[in-house]
């Protein structure tokens, strides 16, 4: 972004109150603001007790040696001892943690009782394979049970986890087991993915020949599809597992121990190694599960729909929900398989009343139609949750409408890999709602919006998001690289966090986020946010989705050019028909200004994006100003971007 400081160009009237019942008995009230303004480091000290630990800490935060900071760093505690055995000790062994629902249709109950056994001998087993605390463990795995069960069985043994996505190739997968140098990784024959078995083995032989630093490879077996078998390296996880003494005493590890890395992507450059440690960060994503889902674990039925591989999966499905006792859905598959209401079928199944997916997949269900849902009872549903992008208010209104019987509350929770656990978000039973807002910094949570200046710009405008204290489950640093850690966090605004997403306040003060700052369009001297011009496509009628990007432009420096992809029949008579781009353009105009409208509109079948649902406007930059295509590796289908391509009459 330059000097000029991001407009202000959406505006968002409709405002919904929390439901008085969920009000008057939600887990959190507005207390808690006051609660931890008046004393934050006394409110997370806190939340801290919410946990369990062996040796209480005295201490909260030490921030001596910013931005490195120790947090409750005298105490010491097992993450799994918190998410499987206490629930177990406490009475509530025969209550089900985990609902899974293979892709094919085959289903499993388990209970912290079991999970309890599952975790123990899992741990014992890669004990035998000679994992010892501090060692790195990989993890590459579809979304079923043992892949749970193998990360508590890291977390019990203090051996850091590194879960990488089952989408990924060999070579991501090879960059991280070497980064994060592991011994050990656990896989899968495969998983269900589509309605067809997809194998994963393949990819981890491939990327095992080329880290030799890997002793020992831990095969579940799922699909039952043939794999290739070194006999010295592999080992069946029911060969060794299942004969493992079914019970393991936790160590308890000191709270700043090593919980795990999580690569992200980043735009440029290696992945990011992101190290999250064990105290602080199991006592935030405990208490915002907590407080920002209003969990009642004797009750409620919580789905996150994230792969694992996310962090959203780490902290929302793993972590915050077990640590609190939760009884939660995990599906293996896609939503479209074998048909388009299978989310809907599962909420029904289970009566799940606690749902968190991400704005894509809305959007996706959007698109296939209002009457997918409506054939299905959701009335079990009490509240939804959106994460991994700003939500489109046109999204967030579908979303209340046709899953949440115009009723449900919208928890639209803004954080990211780096900060382990929501920072940003309504709480269910206080929160005023408005479509398309994180709205407000979580109890204990300091975030606001500044200019180029780090002047924290006004209400009304708008500026780059700083989160401006330490909070306990913080990255502690990037993996072997603390310089790249300073260098990309906390050196744009010194001693602020830098979250790279681009922001603006409201007349209330409360926060929009309006996408990645990288992303920012400079026209004619206006900074405009992708998010809000994607929003305005988005809320024409004949808009499934909306990707924006700005292309240099000799008039303009750049000019935006729109990828959409258009509703049901718009889609195929006449989508390229001058008269719709013209409609779609006035249509942004209207909305946000002549100075938002694009400047090119081009029908699209597809757009692509990450695994966690991101879209790549880079690549669309380069398609849009017709260079060679930069690192496509996290795509989830790399076919998107020559099918995109093909389209254009001549790029630039
Ligand atoms: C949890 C997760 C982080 C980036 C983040 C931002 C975007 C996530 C959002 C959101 C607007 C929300 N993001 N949630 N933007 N509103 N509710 O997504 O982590 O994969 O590391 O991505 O995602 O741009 O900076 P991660």
């Amino acid at each position: 972004m330059s000097n000029e400081s991001l407009a202000n160009l959406l505006k968002e009237e409709r405002r919904f109150a929390p439901p008085a019942e969920l009000a008057a008995a939600a887990n959190v009230t507005a207390e808690a603001y006051a609660r931890a303004e008046s004393d934050r480091l006394g409110f997370w000290a806190e939340q801290a007790r919410r946990l369990s630990w062996a040796v209480e800490p005295t201490e909260t935060l030490d921030w001596s040696n910013p931005p490195f900071a120790k947090w409750f760093e005298d105490g010491k505690l097992n993450v799994a001892y918190n998410c499987v055995d206490r629930h177990v000790e406490a009475g509530h062994g025969d209550r089900v943690a985990i609902h899974f629902e293979g892709e094919p249709g085959d289903s499993r109950s388990i209970t912290y009782a079991e999970l309890q056994r599952e975790v123990a001998r899992a741990a014992h087993a890669l004990t035998e394979l000679g994992v010892r605390k501090g060692d790195r463990v990989a993890v590459y795995m579809p979304m079923i049970p043992e892949t749970v069960i193998a990360m508590l069985a890291c977390a019990r043994l203090g051996a850091p986890h590194s879960v990488v996505f089952g989408g990924f190739s060999a070579e991501a997968l090879a960059t991280r087991i070497y980064d994060a140098d592991a011994q050990v990784v656990i896989t899968a024959d495969g998983g269900y993915r589509r309605g067809k078995p997809s194998a994963l083995k393949p990819a981890v032989d491939e990327a095992v020949g080329r880290c030799p630093g890997v002793r020992k490879v831990l095969v579940v077996r799922r699909t039952g599809q043939e794999v290739a078998w070194d006999d010295e390296r592999d080992v069946w996880w029911h060969e060794i597992v299942e004969r493992q003494p079914d019970a393991h005493t936790p160590e308890a590890h000191d709270a700043e121990h090593p919980l795990f890395i999580l690569y992200t992507s980043g735009t440029t450059g290696k992945p990011k190694g992101i190290l999250h440690t064990t105290g602080g960060y199991l006592t935030q994503t405990s208490y915002t599960h907590h407080a920002v889902f209003d969990l009642k674990p004797e009750t409620d039925v919580y789905w996150c729909t994230a792969d694992v591989g996310w962090v959203t999966g780490h902290s929302y499905i793993v972590y915050g929900p077990l640590s609190n006792g939760a009884t939660q859905v995990l599906y293996e598959g896609t939503p479209d398989t074998p048909h388009q209401g299978r989310w809907w079928e599962i909420i029904a199944k289970y009566g799940v009343t606690i749902f968190y997916t991400a704005p894509t997949a809305i959007r996706a269900c959007m698109k296939w139609g209002d009457d997918i849902p409506a054939t299905f009872d959701l009335s079990s549903l009490r509240l939804l949750g959106s994460v991994g992008e700003p939500i489109n208010p046109e999204a967030w209104i579908w979303y209340r409408e046709h899953i949440g019987a115009d009723a449900v509350p919208i928890v639209d929770t803004w954080w990211q890999t780096e900060t382990g656990a929501m920072m940003i978000s309504p709480l269910p039973g206080v929160t005023t709602t408005k479509p398309g807002s994180a709205q407000v910094p979580l109890p204990g949570i300091a975030a606001t919006v500044v200019d180029d200046d780090a002047n924290e710009v006004p209400d009304g405008a708008g500026g780059y998001l700083v989160l401006t204290e330490p909070w306990p489950s913080m990255l502690r640093t990037i993996w072997g690289d603390d310089e790249r850690y300073k260098d990309t966090y906390w050196s744009r605004f010194p001693g602020r966090y830098f979250a790279g997403d681009g922001a603006k306040k409201d007349e209330d003060g409360d926060i929009w986020l309006l996408g990645r700052v990288d992303d920012v369009m400079l026209v004619s001297g206006h900074n405009i946010s992708t998010t809000e011009v994607e929003s305005a496509l988005v809320s024409h009628p004949k808009v499934a989705e909306a990707a924006v990007v700005g292309a240099t432009d000799p008039q303009t420096t750049q000019a935006i050019c729109a990828f959409v992809i258009l509703r049901g029949s718009a889609g195929q008579d006449g989508a390229e028909d001058e008269g719709l781009v013209e409609e779609l353009r006035a249509h942004v105009a209207k909305a946000l200004g002549p100075i938002a409208k694009p400047k090119r509109i081009l029908p699209v079948a597809e757009l692509p994006k990450t695994r966690s649902g991101k879209i790549m406007r880079r690549l669309l930059r380069d398609v849009a100003e017709n260079r060679a295509l930069g690192d496509v590796t996290t795509l989830t289908d790399s076919s998107v971007m020559n099918l995109i391509q093909a389209k254009l009459p001549s790029a630039g």
